[in-house]
């Protein structure tokens, strides 16, 4: 049976690269010396691509492979991938939702937590050897009457109302539109959401369409008790002015588990010590990143059998 030719931009996981070397014939372009010559050779055999969120797949890209008919991303986030070109194109792009939804939702609840009530600046107090001098000073925040404002109500922010819920805090959200199949009070406006509640958790895709949409006014709406999460992705906060923000008052915290210019993170955040910022961990366990990579694998295999992938985005709809 012959095998397709599948491009790798970057590397994957073990058990991905596995098992795409047994069913297609797999080009590794982060490996080629000449980058351009390995491209020029292979174009027109390329059919797939299997790619992981630090790598572009752009245009320029995917116009150098003229019969390249699918991109499977890992991840549920593909801003890294022109999913509207590809659809332009009769180009399916694929991604790995829900298998890490309840995964993400975890961690948000963590850093949440984290943030409100300052434990990682305690337990590096503990190990200071600070604590036989005097107690850890009592926490100025508290989940206690908290109202969240969840940016993004999808399948992990469903997830993790589900979960706030549990804590006994207060929802609302906003989405560019009002959610038929959940009851929490809806706000047409990320301002208008930051002004009604005192915690904004951030879990909408990155993109243009987001792109620092946590400006400063919306940081001013959120207030001086506010709170800031973000597990979504860096680029949806203006990271210049969240910094003001915190040094200024403006809002009391920060927890980020994503930024703008991964795996590079401000050293005007990390001076911040009561802030809370962790290394895009989300969904970084072992079994949830099995599952992901199994995905990434079943969209290439199920193409290849029917013509058909399992998970396409909205940009590239099933067509027959
Ligand atoms: O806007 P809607 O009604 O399509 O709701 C989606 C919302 N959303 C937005 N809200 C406001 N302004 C936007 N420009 C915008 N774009 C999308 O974000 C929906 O409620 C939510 C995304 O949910 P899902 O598509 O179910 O994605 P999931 O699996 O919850 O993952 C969310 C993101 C990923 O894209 C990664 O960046 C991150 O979490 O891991």
């Amino acid at each position: 049976m012959t095998k397709p030719d599948l491009l790798l931009p970057g590397p994957l996981m073990p058990m991905i690269m596995e098992q795409l070397d047994a069913a297609f014939t797999v080009h590794k372009l982060y490996e080629a010396e000449d980058r351009d010559a390995l491209l020029s050779e292979v174009a027109d055999k390329i059919v797939a691509i299997a790619s992981g969120s630090h790598v572009n797949v752009d245009a320029g890209l995917m116009g150098r492979l003229p019969n390249l008919k699918i991109v499977s991303n890992f991840g549920v986030g593909y801003d890294t991938v022109d999913a509207k070109w590809a659809g332009e194109h009769g180009i399916y792009v694929t991604n790995t939702p829900d298998v890490l939804t309840e995964e993400v939702a975890d961690t948000a609840m963590a850093l949440l937590l984290m943030t409100a009530r300052e434990f990682p600046a305690s337990e590096r107090y503990l190990r200071a050897g600070k604590w036989p001098e005097r107690p850890y000073p009592l926490t100025k925040s508290t989940l206690r009457g908290r109202k969240l404002g969840i940016f993004g109500l999808g399948r992990i922010g469903k997830a993790i109302a589900k979960r706030a819920e549990g804590f006994g805090l207060e929802i609302a959200y906003h989405n560019r539109s009002k959610a038929s199949d959940a009851a929490y009070p809806y706000h047409d406006t990320l301002e208008g959401l930051a002004a009604a509640v005192d915690t904004l958790m951030i879990v909408v895709p990155g993109g243009d369409a987001t792109y620092h949409a946590v400006s400063t006014d919306v940081l001013e709406a959120l207030g001086p008790d506010g709170i800031l999460i973000n597990i979504g992705r860096g680029t949806v906060v203006d990271e210049i002015a969240l910094i003001k923000a915190l040094r200024d008052g403006t809002i009391r915290s920060a927890g980020l588990d994503v930024f703008e210019d991964e795996p590079n993170v401000p050293q005007a955040l990390i001076d911040i010590d009561r802030i809370v910022l962790l290394p895009h961990v989300g969904s970084a366990s072992v079994h949830t990143r099995n599952a992901m990579g199994q995905l990434v694998v079943d969209n290439l295999l199920n193409w290849k059998a029917s013509g058909k992938p399992l998970t396409p985005v909205s940009e590239t709809p099933l067509r027959s």
